[in-house]
């Protein structure tokens, strides 16, 4: 662009952090590379008829880094959750306002009002006593606040903060990551701490205590300091007397207090919100202990069972029609192209390597004694350790097909790897089938279609489980929100479900003001009633004590659209846990049973109620919504895993994990 020539206008439509959308006519600057933040791009934006912004965007070349894309989506999070917590009140000039953002543009953005013009780095500022003092005291308040909303800054460095108008200014959160992820090495010594710039263990609050501690002490000090120790010459700054008290400037993150702790040494006050909703929590924990009342347990963990769940001796049941079925080599088939079945008698294939391979393609027909239509089983279902069948539960377009399919995904992808869990199909071709007509299609970016109702449930997808040295049949069942909610004969199976995952769609659940225009937009009412195939099938599967005793797991589907509710970013945001699993399991079950009961009616929590063993997850099928039938960036699926690595660990497959403190 030659000087003075005006830029060409162009409209640009974002969220504000509000939700609301907006519509600018915006004229660009020219880009502007930025050294610490990856492909990303920074420049000027005149929206209207003169409001200067700053946008940073992911440019479509750099579409497929996935990197980039989680770390802009952790920046808006971050910022908006800081913005709608603190963006009025009394720390309103702390962050630097976040204008806006559209994560699913073709080239994603967020946007910012730029830092205050003239304003000096903090560490250049030379500040008198006082006001040193007030700087102190607002970058560990500021450092408090990204804690209550569960994010780790990660940038406080000298071009990140300014002093502006008696006050200091933060810039923006390029690299807040929640609380607890695990460390990438990230930033700059001596700014970072040690364990940040090592990448070693998971970040803490107190990651962001260090960086403030050092920008203070190199403000006074008018140089860096060390890299890894403690400044040698702390003792010749009294003005950090409180900051050495709380052992701010010790290398180690668990060696300083906590930033709560840090302020009432100071005699400030706890800057924040009260916590998210305290009955509610106590009120999960509380009905857990009910359950194992009832259930004959203590308080501590469960006795163990004789056996861990699947290890016990067991008969074969047909997933379809409940009935006894043995393995059978003369009852054996082998499909057509056209879907036909012709039988099939192994002994007539002399190669054995040949043999095992049809014996896994091979069907065997099932005795069928209850006059069901005639139904045919995989051999590996027979053939394998005790069969278990994971059914999802949930009212039309609630995401059941989208979960399901994101979920196969992941294992597809080795997820279930670092748990001790190999996979491979339960029959080749229903596999292949499925990943070329849902898996690829979502991968590619296009919206599922809706699940056809049924005479007859059949399996969505197959797979053997192999851990702890055994392999066992898992089958997923994926059928229409309307099947599940009546109450015909092809939904007898659903007594005999190993384990259900309860998908709760929060434009049907939530009250929040937010989701009003999603409502709107797909036709989807709240209900206070809670789901009606939930309770369809709550009535249809046996109970002991009232309980109903199949393992089961509550989601909450589409949770990207409440991304910004800081109980959610935390979770949404983080990989699912690998180690201390069924403790991780309770701290999400916890925050979620809040989230639902603060924000829904109870009816939602029926599964749970019910059940004796249920976890509650956060996650989201495909990490954005549609836009006119497709994803156009392609679909980033979100903790779809945790829910059915509880529901495995439930059934004793997940190693040095005791089943029977999994959802209890
Ligand atoms: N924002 C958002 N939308 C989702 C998510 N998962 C699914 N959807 C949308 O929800 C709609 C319904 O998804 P489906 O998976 O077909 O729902 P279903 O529960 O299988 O519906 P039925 O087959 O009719 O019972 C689709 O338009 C998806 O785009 C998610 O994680 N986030
Ligand atoms: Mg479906």
């Amino acid at each position: 662009m030659s000087q003075g020539t005006r830029p060409e206008a162009h409209e640009l439509t974002y969220e504000t952090p509000g939700g609301e959308p907006v519509r600018f006519q915006a004229r660009f600057g020219p880009d502007r590379p930025l050294p610490d933040r990856g492909p990303t791009l920074g420049r000027m934006v005149r929206l209207g008829r003169g409001w200067v912004v700053r946008q940073y965007r992911l440019p479509a070349r750099s579409r497929g880094d996935r990197r980039a894309r989680e770390a802009l989506e952790r920046e808006v999070n971050a910022a908006v959750a800081v913005e709608r917590a603190h963006g009025r009140g009394p720390h309103a000039g702390l962050f630097l306002r976040v204008v806006g953002h559209d994560l699913d543009a073709e080239e994603p953005f967020v946007l910012y009002e730029p830092p205050p013009r003239g304003a000096p780095r903090l560490t250049e500022a030379r500040l008198s006593g006082r006001r040193f003092d007030e700087a102190a005291r607002q970058l560990v308040r500021a450092v408090r606040l990204w804690e209550q909303a569960g994010q780790v800054c990660r940038t406080l460095a000298p071009d990140t903060v300014w002093w502006h108008d008696d006050g200091i200014v933060i810039g923006e959160p390029y690299g807040a990551v929640p609380v607890g992820h695990p460390r990438e090495p990230f930033g700059q010594a001596p700014w970072a701490s040690p364990e940040q710039l090592a990448g070693t263990g998971h970040c803490d609050p107190r990651d962001d205590l260090w960086s403030a501690a050092r920008l203070l002490y190199a403000a006074l000090a008018g140089q860096p300091g060390p890299h890894a120790e403690p400044p040698p010459d702390l003792g010749a700054y009294p003005q950090l007397s409180a900051l050495r008290d709380g052992r701010a400037f010790a290398p180690r993150a668990a060696d300083r207090r906590p930033v709560a702790e840090l302020l009432e040494l100071w005699n400030e006050p706890d800057p924040g919100p009260a916590p998210p909703p305290g009955p509610a929590r106590g009120e999960y924990a509380r009905r857990v202990g009910e359950k194992r009342e009832r259930l004959g347990l203590g308080p501590g963990p469960a006795p163990r069972g004789e056996e861990a769940p699947g290890d016990e001796p067991f008969e074969v049941v047909c997933p379809y029609c409940l009935g006894p079925v043995a393995y059978d080599p003369g009852a054996l088939f082998l499909p057509e192209e056209q879907g036909e079945y012709v039988a099939f008698d192994p002994a007539s294939e002399p190669v054995e390597l040949r043999r095992a391979d049809m014996l896994r393609r091979a069907f065997q027909l099932c005795p069928n004694l209850s006059g069901l239509d005639e139904h045919h089983l995989p051999v590996p279902y027979l053939t394998n350790g005790r069969p278990l069948t994971v059914v999802t539960v949930g009212g039309s377009l609630t995401g059941k097909t989208h979960l399901l399919t994101s979920m196969i995904g992941e294992i597809e992808e080795n997820g279930l790897e670092p748990y001790g869990i190999t996979a491979e199909p339960l029959n080749p071709e229903w596999h292949q089938r499925f990943v070329r007509e849902r898996l690829q299609p979502l991968r590619d970016g296009r919206v599922l279609p809706r699940t056809a109702s049924t005479r007859f449930a059949r399996f969505a997808d197959g797979l053997l489980l192999t851990s702890r040295g055994r392999t066992r049949p898992v089958m997923f069942f994926d059928l229409a929100g309307e099947d599940l909610e009546s109450h015909d004969e092809a939904m007898r199976f659903l007594a005999g479900a190993g384990a259900f995952l309860f998908v709760v769609d929060p434009l049907r659940a939530l009250r929040l003001p937010e989701l009003e225009r999603h409502r709107e937009r797909v036709g989807i009412r709240e209900r206070d009633l809670g789901d009606e195939a939930f309770a369809a099938v709550l009535s249809r599967v046996p109970r002991t004590a009232g309980l109903m005793m199949t393992p089961s797991a509550v989601v909450l589907n589409k949770s990207d659209l409440v991304r910004f509710e800081p109980a959610v970013a935390s979770w949404l945001m983080s990989p699912p846990p690998t180690d201390r699993l069924p403790e991780a399991l309770r701290g999400e079950s916890e925050d979620v049973y809040a989230f639902l009961r603060h924000h829904g009616s109870r009816a939602w929590l029926r599964p749970f109620t019910d059940s004796a063993r249920c976890t509650l997850h956060f996650v989201s099928a495909t990490g954005r919504g549609e836009r006119g039938g497709t994803f156009p960036h392609g679909v980033t699926p979100r903790r779809t895993l945790a829910p059915l690595l509880s529901l495995l660990a439930m059934a004793g497959m997940v190693e040095e994990t005791d089943p029977w403190e999994v959802g209890l």
